[in-house]
């Protein structure tokens, strides 16, 4: 199946100064965009990466010398004719190639369209597709495991095995659609029922993954809170290993928050520094202490951070009491000052470390404690156990365990055996969609808009 469409052209690389960037076109005239390329040159030989004179094909002028290789329907990423050039980096030459693809016949790619289009053509299944943006935008090494294992099909093949589960269940209950009035069928229904159950688990266990999977993309929020000079700024650039936050002896100096990805143990986390929680006097500082309340609702853990030897105030209960849920460690900070940690609101929270910023204890209690609670079942899983990391790829495992629940619930009850089969279909339907064996338009427009030009 190869799809009629235009060819496209786009840098696939990076804008910005760099050594090398990479110049793709795709499509049917892909063959002849190249060749314009190279004036009279003859085309380079089939996946063999060639060095080349590329020249402007408007007057022949010498744009750059590129390695470039030609890729033939449909062996290549998109499945179509395809051409990549290796060309020198930075701001002009790959411009100035993309732009001599374009005069001779290419349009501008859309964004993911290289992607999409190897998606059409069978190259890739939806999920696969999805975990090439993962691994593009991967800031952990836990999503890039993730994302690998979704693009060598590991999420696929647990979908097609459990689409299979539920044909297998289907086949045995024909038996009971074919002659109803019989009672000593080869399979009775209650161990047809008791299949769809032992689906029904795994796909429950598929899913659980979905809500720390999608957090891999996302970055679990991790806010450091605390009154002001408690050491929240300090904390924040070390667990960053780096001087991002002014840190000051005067009360209040942080008063916007800031947001900093940071990998621990090989998670992802946005590491919040916010103002304290303090009544404010300043207009500036206020505004600072709404922004600390509006990402602590946002949170997925909090750092209460309190001077060792000090109690938790006012100001911080207050404000702990909107949080919910969350699970809150408390920092004793300044440890090497040397107080004594008090004994206050033990039980609230989910973990409480000792640290200090001048010799360094505690940080890696603290990097070793965030992913076990933010993460909690994606810690120490076998390294090829499938993660759903997408919503889209969530939904449709949800309307499939809904399904085969449906199933078993019917069978259970009674209901005959045709009726009941109905939702298997639809289950199968479901984690089909899931592949993108049965995808609509829309579906593909939602994933695709999200990638970038070039991919
Ligand atoms: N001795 C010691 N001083 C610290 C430590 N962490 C922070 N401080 C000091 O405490 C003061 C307030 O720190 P800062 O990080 O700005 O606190 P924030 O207002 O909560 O952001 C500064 O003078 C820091 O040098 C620590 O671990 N040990
Ligand atoms: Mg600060």
């Amino acid at each position: 199946m190869s799809v009629e469409l235009d060819t496209i052209a786009a840098i696939a690389t990076a804008p910005g100064p760099a050594a090398l960037a990479v110049v793709r076109v795709s499509g049917r005239r892909a063959g002849e965009i190249l060749n314009a390329l190279l004036g009279q040159a003859a085309a380079p030989p089939v996946r063999a990466p060639t060095l080349r004179e590329l020249q402007d094909p408007a007057n022949g002028e010498v744009l750059d010398q590129a390695v470039v290789t030609w890729y033939q329907a449909p062996a290549s990423y998109t499945g179509e004719d395809l051409v990549e050039i290796s060309c020198h980096g930075g701001r002009l030459v790959p411009a100035l190639v993309l732009d001599a693809c374009l005069a001779s016949g290419a349009r501008m790619a859309e964004p993911g369209e290289f992607t999409r289009r190897a998606y059409l053509n069978g190259k890739l299944d939806l999920v696969q597709a999805e975990a090439v943006a993962d691994l593009v935008d991967a800031h952990s090494r836990r999503l890039h495991r993730a994302a690998m294992g979704q693009l060598e099909r590991g999420l696929s093949e647990r979908v097609a095995a459990l689409r299979a589960a539920l044909i297998h269940v289907e086949a045995l209950l024909a038996h009971h659609i074919d002659f109803p009035e019989e009672d000593d069928a080869p399979v009775p229904v209650e161990s047809v029922a008791e299949e769809g159950k032992g689906v029904l688990r795994q796909l429950e266990v598929l899913l659980a993954t979905a809500p720390e999977g999608t957090l891999l993309r996302e970055g679990a929020v991790v806010v450091l809170a605390g009154r002001p000079n408690t050491g929240k700024s300090s904390l924040y650039n070390a667990l960053l290993g780096e001087e991002r936050a002014i840190v000051t002896e005067e009360p209040g100096t942080t008063r916007d928050a800031l947001e900093a990805m940071v990998q621990m143990g090989g998670f992802p986390f946005r590491l919040v520094d916010t103002a304290g929680l303090r009544a404010a006097e300043g207009r500036v500082e206020k505004l600072g202490v709404e922004v600390a309340r509006r990402y602590l609702a946002r949170a997925d853990v909090v750092l209460l951070c309190v001077d060792v030897g000090t109690g938790v105030g006012e100001a911080e209960t207050e404000f702990l009491g909107e949080l919910g849920s969350r699970p809150i460690v408390r920092v004793d900070t300044k440890g090497d000052l040397g107080g004594d940690a008090l004994e206050d609101g033990e039980g609230c929270y989910a973990g409480r470390v000792r640290v200090s910023v001048v010799t360094g204890e505690g940080l890696g209690e603290l990097r070793d404690l965030l992913p076990r609670l933010v993460f909690r079942g994606l810690v120490g899983s076998a390294p090829d156990v499938p993660v759903v990391t997408r919503r889209r790829q969530a939904r449709a495992l949800a309307a499939a365990r809904d399904e085969v629940g449906a199933f078993v619930g019917a069978l259970d009850a009674g209901v005959p055996a045709e009726m009941a089969t109905t939702h298997l279909r639809a289950a199968e339907t479901a984690l089909e969609e899931v592949v993108g064996a049965v995808s609509v338009g829309e579906i593909l427009d939602a994933v695709f808009k999200e990638f970038c030009i070039g991919k």
